[in-house]
C-alpha cells in the first residue's frame, strides 16, 4: 500500500480555505499511518503554522478509519456489503442511466462539494452536463458563501473571496470582522490581525457571541442574530451624518449612491439600537475606528451571510466600504473569508447549478458555445440552470424530483438545514450513490458507496480564499482499493458511453479546465502545475500570455477599475427586514449555530480523529447565566431544544459571552445533538442560501438527565467510532 512513499512531499491541508502549506514525511510500511505531517515554513499564507486539524489530518488515512472497499446494498433496509469495483460501478451506472430513461434526465441529480479539487469540480460539472445531461447539479458551497458571492457580483461584477492577499491585512488601518470567528476557524490568520494591531490598526468584531476572536478586538459589537443589515445601515448613517463620505471616490468610481444614501438615512442610530441591541455609543465608536485610519477592510464570514437576507446584508457592508472609499485601493476593500478548502475554486468551474467553467453563466449563449466547443458537444445539448442545493435535496424522491443522486464530497444528513426533512428525502430516493473517504452518516444510507482516495493520495489544484491556485501533491498510493474521484468519474463515464473526455489524470484534466476557463472571469489558462510549484501559487485571473511574457496573475483586483461594464462599483439599494423566523411566545429564543476549533463541518473526518475528539468530544448549548437561572439549569445539565422543525439535546455551557436572548450550538454532530434538526430552511431569494444563523427555539431541561453521549451512541447510522464519554 505504501509503495510510492517518498521522504518528503510539500502539499496542503485537506481542510479549510486557508489551504495551509504542510510537508508530509513518508513513514515505513508497517507504521500505523502512511505519512506524518511536519512543518513547511516556506508557504506564505501560514508560514509553517498549522491548527490542530491540520496537524492531525493524517489520522484519517488509517485503513481502519476510512473506506477501502466499494460497498453495495442489495435491498432497501438491508445491510451494506463489500463488492468489487466492477459490481459497484455497474450498479451505479445502471441506476444513473435507468432513472434517466424512465423519468427523464433531470430525475438524475449530482451533489458536489467545496472540498473537491478544481479538476474534480470541473469534471463533475462536465459529467452532469455531458454524460448525464441533467440540469440538476449543485453543491454544498451554496450553504457556504453563496450570499457573499452574489453580493460581490452585484457590487463589483466579479466574485473572488479576498481581492487582495491575506498578508495585506497586517498593513491596513482597521478591520471590521463581521460574523467570523477566525481564531477558531482559521487560526493561522490571527497573526495578520495581531500584526495589524501592532502596526497601530484596530479590530472591530461583530458577533452575537464574545468569541475567542472577539476577545482580540478593540471593539466588540454583539447584535441579535440576523440584524447585521440594520447594523451596517446604521453605521453608514453615522458616516454620512459625521461627514466621513469620500465624495470624490463615490463620484468617480461608484454608481447608485443616492438610493443607498436614502436607505441609510432611514436607519438612524436609535432605531438601529432598537433592532440590533447594540448601543448607539458602540455604533459611534465603530465609525470612529473605521474612519480614523487612511485605509480599512470589512471582512465577512458565515455570520452575516447564512441569513435569508444574506445578499442584502453583505451588500450593506460593501456600501460602507464604498462610501468611505475603502475599496479598489491598496490595503482597503471588502472581502469574504471563504470556508472550505476549495470553496473558491469549487464555485468557478461548473458544479454550481447556474455555472459553466471559468465562472461563466450557463444561461449565456456565448459561454455555452465556448464550453461546448471545448467539450466537443453541441451547445444546444447542454442543459440549462438547475435548482439550488437545498431545493435539490428537498426534491429527492418526490414526483417530478430527483430519484437517483450521485453525491461526492458532502454529508447533508448532518450539515443540511432542516436535516430531519432532508434525511427523509434522501431515504426516499430510488438510488443513492456516494463517493466518500469515510462512511459518513449520508454514505451509510447509500445503495452504492465508492471509496475515494484522500488528499495525501492524490494530486490536483485548489483555490484558496485569496484566489491563489495551489497544488496538492500525492505522497502515497491510495489505501486498499480506494480510487481517486477522477478515476471514479472516468469509470462511470465509460460505462455511460463516454470512453473519452473524462481523464483520470489530474494534469490532463487541468489542461482541459484551462482551455474551458480561457476568456472567462476566472481565467486559469496561464496557470500550469510547474508554475504553481515554482511560485507558491498563482492568483487568478491569469490568462495565457506569450511564452516570453507570461501573465503574472492578479493578487490584487479592482485597483484601476471594478469588473462591471462601466468600471464602477454599484451600491446596493437595501433596507432591513426581519429573519425568516423571529422569536415568539412559543419559541422565545434565537438559536444561532457555527463551529468549534477542533471539529470540521459535519465532523465526518474530524470525529474520526482521536486527538480532535479529545479536544471537542460533543455538542453543547451556550447560554447566558440569566437565561440559565430563569430555566433553573446548571452547567453541564442536559438541555432539550425545540424548533418548528425538530428537537435536539446537548449539555448546557453557561457563559456571559452570549446575549441572554440567544443560544448557540455547534453543528458538527449527528443524532440527538444534531443542530440541524432545528435550523430553518428559509432561503435567500437571490443566492438560495439557507438561514443557518437564525431561527427560533424553545429551551428546556431535558426530561431525563442523560449521561452526556456526544456521538457514536445515537440512532444515526455510521455515527462514528468509539468516543470518550464525558463532554466536558
Ligand atoms: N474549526 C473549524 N474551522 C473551519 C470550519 C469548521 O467546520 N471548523 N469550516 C470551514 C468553513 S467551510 C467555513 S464556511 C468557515 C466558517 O467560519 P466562520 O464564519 O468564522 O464560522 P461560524 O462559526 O460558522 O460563524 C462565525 C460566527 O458567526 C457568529 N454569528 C452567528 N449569527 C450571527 C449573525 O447573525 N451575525 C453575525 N455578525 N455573526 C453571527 C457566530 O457566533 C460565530 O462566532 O470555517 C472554516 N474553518
Ligand atoms: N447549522 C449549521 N449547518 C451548517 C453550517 C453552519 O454554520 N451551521 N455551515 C454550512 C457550511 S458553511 C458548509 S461548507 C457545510 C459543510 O457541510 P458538508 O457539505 O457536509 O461538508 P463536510 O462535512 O466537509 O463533508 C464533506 C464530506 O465529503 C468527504 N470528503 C472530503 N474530501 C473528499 C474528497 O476529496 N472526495 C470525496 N469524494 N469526499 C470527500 C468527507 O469525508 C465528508 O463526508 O455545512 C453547512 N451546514
Ligand atoms: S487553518 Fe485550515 S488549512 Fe490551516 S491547518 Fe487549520 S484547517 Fe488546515
Ligand atoms: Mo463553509
Amino acid at each position: 500500500m505504501n509503495q510510492t512513499a517518498v521522504p518528503f512531499v510539500d502539499t496542503h491541508c485537506p481542510y479549510c480555505s486557508l489551504q495551509c502549506g504542510m510537508r508530509l514525511r513518508g513513514l515505513p510500511s508497517g507504521a500505523a499511518l502512511p505519512v506524518e505531517v511536519v512543518e513547511r515554513p516556506d508557504f506564505p499564507v501560514n508560514r509553517g503554522a498549522l491548527c490542530g486539524k491540520g496537524h492531525s489530518a493524517a489520522a484519517v488515512l488509517a485503513p481502519g478509519t476510512r473506506l477501502t472497499t466499494p460497498l453495495v446494498r442489495d435491498a432497501k433496509g438491508g445491510p451494506l456489503r463489500e463488492a468489487t469495483w466492477d459490481e459497484a460501478l455497474d450498479r451505479a451506472a445502471a441506476a444513473l442511466a435507468g432513472t434517466g430513461e424512465r423519468y427523464g434526465r433531470d430525475a438524475v441529480g449530482v451533489f458536489g462539494g467545496g472540498a473537491l479539487t478544481n479538476e474534480k469540480a470541473y469534471l463533475l460539472g462536465k459529467f452532469a452536463r455531458v454524460a448525464l445531461r441533467t440540469a440538476n447539479i449543485d453543491y454544498n458551497g451554496r450553504f457556504c458563501m453563496s450570499s457573499a458571492a452574489a453580493a460581490h457580483r452585484n457590487a463589483f461584477g466579479l466574485d473572488r473571496g479576498l481581492p487582495f492577499p491575506l498578508a495585506d491585512v497586517a498593513r491596513t488601518g482597521c478591520v471590521i470582522l463581521v460574523g467570523s470567528n477566525l481564531a477558531d476557524t482559521m487560526p493561522p490568520a490571527v497573526r495578520y490581525i495581531r500584526e495589524m494591531q501592532e502596526n497601530g490598526g484596530s479590530l472591530v468584531v461583530v458577533d452575537p457571541r464574545r468569541t475567542r476572536t472577539a476577545d482580540l478586538a478593540d471593539l466588540h459589537l454583539a447584535p441579535a442574530p440576523g440584524t447585521d443589515l440594520a447594523l451596517a445601515l446604521g453605521l453608514l448613517h453615522l458616516v454620512i451624518a459625521d461627514g466621513h463620505v469620500d465624495a470624490a471616490f463615490v463620484a468617480s468610481r461608484t454608481s447608485g449612491w443616492e438610493a443607498a444614501r436614502a436607505a441609510a438615512m432611514a436607519h438612524w442610530p436609535e432605531r438601529v439600537e432598537a433592532i440590533t441591541g447594540v448601543p448607539v455609543a458602540g455604533l459611534r465608536r465603530a465609525v470612529e475606528l473605521f474612519t480614523a485610519a487612511g485605509s480599512g477592510m470589512i471582512l465577512t464570514a458565515r455570520g452575516p451571510e447564512q441569513q435569508s437576507k444574506g445578499v442584502d446584508t453583505v451588500g450593506a457592508w460593501i456600501n460602507l466600504c464604498l462610501a468611505t472609499g475603502r475599496a479598489g485601493r491598496p490595503l482597503s476593500g471588502y472581502g469574504c473569508l471563504t470556508g472550505q478548502g476549495n470553496g473558491q475554486g469549487g464555485r468557478e468551474h461548473g458544479q454550481k447549478a447556474d455555472q459553466l467553467p471559468g465562472y461563466r453563466s450557463i444561461s449565456d449563449p456565448a459561454a455555452r458555445a465556448h464550453v461546448a466547443e471545448v467539450w466537443g458537444v453541441d451547445a444546444g445539448d447542454l442543459p440549462g440552470p438547475g435548482v439550488s442545493a437545498y431545493e435539490l435535496l428537498d426534491s429527492l424522491g418526490t414526483e417530478g424530483g430527483v430519484r437517483t443522486l450521485l453525491l461526492m464530497g458532502s454529508n447533508p444528513v448532518v450539515s443540511a438545514p432542516n436535516a430531519r426533512q432532508v434525511t427523509s428525502r434522501i431515504e426516499a430516493l430510488d438510488t443513492l450513490i456516494v463517493c466518500d473517504v469515510v462512511l459518513s452518516e449520508t454514505a451509510a444510507l447509500a445503495d452504492v458507496v465508492l471509496p475515494s482516495a484522500q488528499w495525501a493520495e492524490e494530486t490536483g489544484t485548489m483555490t484558496n480564499l485569496e484566489g491563489r491556485v495551489i497544488l496538492r501533491r500525492a505522497a502515497v498510493a491510495p489505501a486498499g482499493q480506494a480510487r481517486t474521484d477522477l478515476h471514479i468519474l472516468h469509470d462511470l463515464a465509460s460505462r455511460l458511453g463516454h470512453e473519452k473526455g473524462f481523464p483520470a489524470d489530474p494534469e490532463e484534466a487541468f489542461t482541459e479546465l484551462r482551455a474551458a476557463s480561457a476568456g472567462g472571469q476566472a481565467d486559469y489558462s496561464g496557470i500550469d502545475y510547474a508554475r504553481i510549484a515554482a511560485e507558491d501559487g498563482v492568483f487568478w485571473p491569469c490568462p495565457a500570455g506569450e511564452d516570453d511574457a507570461p501573465h503574472p496573475g492578479t493578487p490584487r483586483l479592482f485597483l484601476d477599475r471594478f469588473a462591471t461594464p462601466d468600471g464602477r462599483a454599484r451600491f446596493a439599494d437595501v433596507s432591513h427586514r426581519p429573519a425568516g423566523e423571529e422569536p415568539d411566545a412559543e419559541y422565545p429564543l434565537y438559536l444561532t449555530t457555527g463551529r468549534v476549533l477542533a471539529q470540521y463541518q459535519s465532523g465526518a473526518q474530524t470525529r474520526r480523529t482521536p486527538e480532535l475528539n479529545r479536544a471537542a468530544p460533543g455538542a453543547f448549548v451556550e447560554l447566558h447565566p440569566r437565561l440559565a437561572e430563569r430555566l433553573g439549569v446548571v452547567e453541564g445539565e442536559a438541555l432539550a431544544l425545540t424548533s418548528r422543525r425538530g428537537r435536539a439535546t446537548a449539555p448546557a455551557r453557561i457563559t456571559t459571552g452570549i446575549r441572554p436572548d440567544t443560544v448557540f450550538m455547534p453543528f458538527h454532530w449527528p443524532g440527538e445533538s444534531r443542530a440541524n434538526s432545528l435550523t430553518n430552511d428559509a432561503l435567500d431569494p437571490q443566492s438560495r442560501m439557507p438561514e443557518f444563523k437564525v431561527c427560533a427555539v424553545r429551551v428546556e431541561r431535558a426530561v431525563r438527565v442523560e449521561r452526556a453521549a456526544p456521538s457514536g451512541t445515537d440512532s444515526t447510522p455510521g455515527a462514528g467510532s468509539a468516543l470518550p464519554e464525558a463532554t466536558r
